[in-house]
């Protein structure tokens, strides 16, 4: 991990992955054929891909229960807190719909409506998370979507991990589909005959999976392509080297791609964080792509003042940010880019990933500086309304008949003026 003068340039930013030529053919070639061959087609998509013939195409009750056969009640108490909380944030994020009404009579407003079809993905094998599955689908129940369809690749024997069924199940997710790829994308964006179609999209997913949403992006919404998880932690001479290592991999742990980067104020917390990273790093279980990520895309910014320190974060724009400083909340009306900002040391990253209740679903690779966490606005839509009254309608239609003329379009000044001329 280096540790380097801040200068001026300061940049998280990958290229995103836009995959090969190969892969992006295999994406159309899979899709094309979900379209044209339906739940047959999804079956020999996941007998190719998966290794597994399957009869059923989505989880059995009977496998519901039995997944919590092996499920333990520290962990199930857990995935029930962390629940309770995620959805207590997330019902704080619900709009209401609104109508004005103007002396006249005239009404305007916006209503609101959630989507009627969700479809969610979940990765299969290690990185099938609870959390994940917690973080897309509560802000989509939250909207009040009727209808969530979970999708997540079958292991060789046609089943899908005991974590992923009961947190499914608590969440009451009724409607899991055993695929995974760029053809259960498919089939979520186009239907099948058992597969209904949905109108967006959330989830990670490896690179079959971004290029299938990216490819289909417009037949239905998708939340974001999402990078390689991010940590920005900021330090000054109070912060503890060993809360910041810590924090710095718990992120570097997610992909050789993850980035983990401190902005420091203090060079000497700057070479005790190094030293920790070091230390830490080496009987951590997935040490090899915590070390890769730290190798490749780690860094120790050092800054001659808190505001030098302060743009060089906002420059990143990063995903997860950690105020590891004397006064974080002194601080926080600087920030303008970062998909989640936590603030003091009790605040680790982690928290927010599992239990504090704010989504984990965050823009990542700079893109901080214009979108923000999924939400349970992403699962909804809004409606204008517009109700004229008369009074309103005849003080405004030659105004309105002038405009549409200023654009050469005759029948709409007409339809106005058909107006107001009394009985015919
Ligand atoms: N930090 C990841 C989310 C996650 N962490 C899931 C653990 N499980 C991206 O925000
Ligand atoms: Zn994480």
């Amino acid at each position: 991990m280096n540790i380097i003068q801040l200068d001026e340039n300061v940049s998280l930013t990958r290229d995103l992955e836009s995959g090969t030529e190969k892969q992006q053919d295999s994406v159309q070639a899979i899709i094309r054929k979900v379209r044209e061959k339906g739940d047959q087609g999804l079956k020999d998509l996941t007998e190719m891909y998966d290794g597994v013939q399957l009869d059923e195409l989505f989880v059995s009750e009977e496998e519901y229960a039995e997944a919590y056969k092996d499920f333990d009640d520290r962990s199930l108490d857990a995935l029930q807190r962390a629940i309770g909380n995620i959805r207590s944030f997330h019902k704080k994020q619900i709009r209401q719909s609104w109508m004005t009404t103007e002396e006249d009579g005239t009404m305007l407003g916006q209503k609101i409506t959630p989507l009627d079809y969700a479809g969610v993905y979940v990765p299969g094998g290690k990185a099938a998370y609870p959390s994940t599955i917690m973080m897309n689908v509560i802000p989509a129940q939250t909207a009040g979507v009727r209808n969530i369809i979970m999708t997540s690749p079958p292991n060789q024997d046609g089943k899908l991990t005991p974590a992923v069924l009961v947190t499914a199940a608590e969440l009451g997710v009724t409607h899991i589909l055993k695929a995974g790829g760029a053809q259960a994308v498919a089939a979520l964006a186009y239907g099948t005959e058992s597969v209904p179609r949905v109108d967006k999209i959330t989830g990670p997913g490896n690179i079959y999976v971004a290029l299938a949403k990216r490819a289909v992006f417009g037949q239905v919404d998708i939340d974001m392509i999402a990078g390689p998880s991010e940590i920005v932690v900021l330090a000054d001479d109070s912060t503890r080297p060993d809360y910041a290592a810590a924090d710095l991999l718990s992120q570097a742990e997610h992909d050789e791609m993850s980035s983990a980067v401190m902005v420091t104020t203090s060079r000497t917390i700057a070479e005790k964080t190094k030293a920790e990273v070091e230390t830490q790093l080496a009987d951590l279980p997935r040490k090899e792509i915590a070390e890769a990520s730290i190798k490749n895309h780690g860094a120790i910014y050092v800054a001659d003042s808190l505001d030098e320190a302060v743009e060089a974060v906002n420059e990143l724009a990063p995903e997860h940010l950690e105020l590891l400083i004397q006064d974080p909340h002194a601080l926080l009306g600087k920030i303008r880019h970062a998909g989640a900002i936590f603030l003091g040391s009790n605040s680790s990253e982690p928290v927010g990933d599992y239990m504090a209740g704010p989504n984990h679903v965050l823009p990542t690779n700079g893109t901080a500086r214009f979108s923000s966490p999924l939400s349970v606005d992403d699962f909804t839509k809004k409606s204008s309304i517009i109700s004229y009254s008369e009074q309103a309608f005849l003080q405004e239609a030659d105004d309105i008949a002038a405009i549409a003329r200023m654009e050469g379009l005759e029948a709409h000044a007409r339809a106005v003026e058909i107006r107001g001329k009394g009985e015919k």
